[in-house]
């Protein structure tokens, strides 16, 4: 097994400890390009969270997982976010974030906190201009030995607990509140959006109009409809 795959089931694990969760079905669920590329989209909603993706995209070369838990905005949680580019060799780059929105509480990062420093020993990447929407707590990294993907692998477990506790602890707040966090999530989809590097990898195989469809409503879209304050 790779990380890609150790990191998947993690992710469902915590997808099934949480309650009322239902499957989002999605028109992107296997998408294939000849022998080439292989990607899987996986999708979840539960009263709180209104979408949690697992996508695994797998090349000749690369493994690539990316994950993303948007809340439903009317409640003060975070955007739980990872991504893992995996050459088999090395992955390149390994990424997880709690990302705040408007009104998370600090206990919740003060936990975070806590298994932040716990696993702190890696090779660390400088992170991109757009990552101003990322906690103090981000991590972002280059991983060669297997001691540091078993920390990686245990940071996303650990970050992961933290958050679905959270999930399950989190009442609705004010229609204010609410629209901030809206907004707090559109401002998120729009810094991933500006990551060049996932368009290069889809504009391998795909043109950019598809590139550019599934990256604003497949990976990083934003909530719908308007709010009424
Ligand atoms: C970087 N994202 C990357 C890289 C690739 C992708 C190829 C470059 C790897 C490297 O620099 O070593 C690509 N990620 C993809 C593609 C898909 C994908 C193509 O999921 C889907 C098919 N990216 C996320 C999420 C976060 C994220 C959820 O999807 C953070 C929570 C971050 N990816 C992120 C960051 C970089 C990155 C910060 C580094 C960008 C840089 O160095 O400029």
């Amino acid at each position: 097994m790779t990380l890609v795959y150790d990191v998947a089931k993690v992710i469902r694990t915590s997808v099934e400890s949480l309650s009322d969760v239902e499957i989002l079905e999605n028109d992107h669920a296997v998408v294939k390009k000849d022998d080439e590329l292989y990607i899987t989209n996986e999708m979840w909603q539960c009263p709180k969270l209104r979408k949690m993706h697992l996508e695994i995209a797998k090349t000749k070369h690369l493994e690539i997982l990316h994950c993303v838990f948007f809340p439903d905005p009317r409640y003060s949680l975070p955007i739980f976010g990872c991504d893992v580019i995996d050459t088999g060799k090395v992955v390149t780059a390994a990424i997880v974030d709690v990302s705040p929105v408007t009104g998370v509480n600090k206990k919740f990062y003060e936990k975070i906190k806590v298994i932040s420093d716990t696993y702190n020993d890696f090779e660390y990447r400088k992170l991109p201009a757009w990552s101003d929407i990322f906690s103090p707590y981000v991590k972002f990294m280059r991983l060669t030995e297997d001691n540091e993907r078993v920390n990686y692998y245990q940071l996303i477990m650990e970050y992961l607990i933290i958050y679905c506790d959270a999930v399950r602890d989190a009442d609705p707040g004010s229609p204010l509140v609410t629209y901030q966090r809206h907004q707090d999530q559109c401002y998120y989809s729009d810094q991933q959006r500006k990551n060049e590097k996932t368009m290069a990898v889809l504009s391998k195989w795909y043109d950019k109009e598809w590139a550019t469809n599934y990256i604003e409503n497949i990976l990083f879209c934003k909530p719908k409809g308007s709010i009424a304050l």
